[in-house]
């Protein structure tokens, strides 16, 4: 409303001079507030308690054949040891420069050359690798070294002194998803560089998946708080019990056939923090549209497939990494004659809460 026609009006309760009168004795209460460092609940509320989920986080596909050579030639600029991780983070697009993929992780293509060492650390934050490229590197994660094949899926539970390396003749490259954003938030980080570089190996490669993934467990010994049961669970011992599934039907509308990474101890998620599934999308598979509240990151291990979203569509084929943000439908369709497909969230930090909620 201009000033003069503020002037026509009677100035009467209901009339735009009036409501002109309150907004502006409003804002100068705001302002007297505002220096006690308060603030008035009713201008935010609405945003402060959504309806529904609202994200800043957009829907985003890193395709392995453009990030494999900008990865590797972070080889020739970088060593290992230098960088301490030589890492490139898939930052969500609408996120930029804050070293996240969803305001809750971390996400990042790690690349390690052959005789090189990532150096012994430990840390707040909690990992995840998933192997996309590569085969006979490994991860030592408290005193037991893990040899690594494409598709593995290793963790390093928080605090986990880790150190890797490369001893095998090629390349390697995998993801590594962190939780990082979430111990940020909580501003709750430690972390600390551990004298030697490499840890000597306490446990043979496989001790922790023989112990505690065989359907039987450890007379009287429970894992510690730091070190959680099982480092690796190798592609080769999951994907065919994906094939198992299919053959026997069990195959989620949504989802296709899947298992869910656990945690033998307590059967509950693989970290606290961060869960992850392994599915089969059988070929033909069109999925029924899904959403829940916890965005998730995709990972194509096999085949090739499409993710429907509202007003896009992501393409992938093996080694590609898409991110869908929560609580947005998405619907699967697998391209290929077999198709798999890794995904990752913060389900379980959620389920904690008692906050985690999915829509069919
Ligand atoms: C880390 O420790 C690793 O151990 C990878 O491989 C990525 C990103 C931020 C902080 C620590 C690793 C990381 C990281």
């Amino acid at each position: 409303m201009s000033v003069s026609s503020a002037r026509k009006s009677s100035g009467k309760a209901g009339t735009p001079a009036a409501s002109k009168n309150v907004e502006a004795s409003r804002r100068a209460y705001y302002d007297r507030i505002s220096a006690y460092d308060m603030a008035p609940l009713w201008e935010v509320l609405r945003d402060l308690v959504p309806r529904e989920p609202v994200t800043q986080c957009v829907p985003a596909i890193w395709h392995f054949k453009d990030a494999r050579p900008l990865v590797a030639e972070a080889g020739e600029l970088i060593t290992a040891k230098e960088a301490e991780r030589r890492v490139l983070v898939l930052e969500n697009p609408a996120l930029r420069g804050k070293s996240r993929i969803t305001q809750t992780l971390y996400a990042g293509l790690q690349l390690i050359l052959p005789g090189e060492i990532a150096p012994a650390h430990r840390h707040s934050a909690s990992a995840i690798r998933f192997v996309l490229d590569g085969e006979g590197a490994y991860t030592a994660v408290e005193g037991e070294r893990t040899t690594m094949q494409r598709g593995d899926f290793v963790i390093t539970a928080n605090w986990a002194a880790h150190d890797h390396g490369n001893t095998s003749k090629q390349p390697m490259i995998w993801l590594d998803v962190l939780d990082l954003p979430t111990i940020n938030f909580f501003e709750a980080g430690f972390s600390e560089h551990l004298n030697r570089e490499s840890q000597a190996a306490e446990r043979e490669d496989g001790d922790s998946l023989s112990r505690f993934g065989s359907g039987v467990l450890p007379d009287g010994e429970a894992p510690n708080r730091i070190r959680k049961p099982i480092i690796n669970y190798p592609y080769a011992r999951i994907r065919p019990i994906l094939d198992r599934l299919k053959r026997a039907g069990d195959v989620d509308r949504s989802h296709g056939a899947r298992v869910r990474y656990a945690n033998p101890w307590t059967g509950g998620w693989a970290t606290p923090t961060m869960g992850a599934h392994l599915s089969l999308l059988p070929k033909g598979f069109a999925g029924e549209p899904y959403r829940s509240t916890d965005g998730t990151i995709f990972v194509c291990v096999e085949g090739e497939g499409a993710t429907k979203l509202d007003g896009e569509t992501l393409e992938w084929s093996p080694g590609d990494v898409f991110v869908v943000p929560p609580w947005q439908r998405y619907a699967h369709r697998a391209l290929g004659e077999t198709t798999v497909l890794f995904g990752i969230s913060d389900r379980p930090a959620q389920e904690a809460l008692g906050i985690w909620r999915e829509d069919r």
